[in-house]
């Protein structure tokens, strides 16, 4: 089923210069970038974002690092992507993390564990509207889809 979902590449991703590694693994896998920024997460954005984690003890530490520098926010489309692209980024503690997964290669903590995909088709969509106007996406068709699919 094609979906789309939103990935997000943290502060400490940002500040380690892993923009290009993270949308390089998203691309070369034949998924379809919809949409990209980069952007200062308000505390408002971020308490609303991790709302499911607001009784959370580490729900301040969560709020104060996601704002503590830039962000690169992204909309990827595929079948199955929402899934899929969690496989890649790799278990939430990056010590459970499978190398070859985004946080397997390059996480160490689980406070900094360098990228964020949404759990499921319901979040993607919330997560999607949050951070991205409709006319931020763009719908067009990669030209090595009928290679792909
Ligand atoms: P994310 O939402 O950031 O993509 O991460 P996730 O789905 O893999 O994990 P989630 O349970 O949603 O947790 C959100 C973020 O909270 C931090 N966390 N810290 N100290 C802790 O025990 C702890 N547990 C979670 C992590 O940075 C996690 O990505
Ligand atoms: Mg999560």
């Amino acid at each position: 089923m094609m979906e789309k979902t939103f990935i997000m590449v943290k502060p400490d991703g940002v500040q380690r210069g892993l923009i290009g590694e993270i949308v390089s693994r998203f691309e070369k896998k034949g998924f379809v970038l919809a949409g990209a920024k980069l952007m200062q997460i308000s505390t408002e954005l971020a308490e609303e974002h991790y709302g499911e984690h607001k009784e959370r003890p580490f729900f301040g530490e969560l709020v104060d690092f996601i704002t503590s520098g830039p962000v690169f926010a992204m909309v990827w489309e595929g079948e199955d992507v929402v899934k899929t692209s969690r496989h890649m980024i790799g278990a939430t503690n990056p010590q459970e993390a499978n190398p070859g997964s985004i946080r397997g290669d390059y996480a160490v903590t689980v406070g900094k564990n360098i990228i964020h995909g949404s759990d499921s088709l319901e979040s993607a969509e919330r997560e999607i509207n949050l951070f991205f106007n409709g006319n931020e996406l763009v719908d067009y068709t990669r030209q090595d889809k009928t290679w792909i699919y």
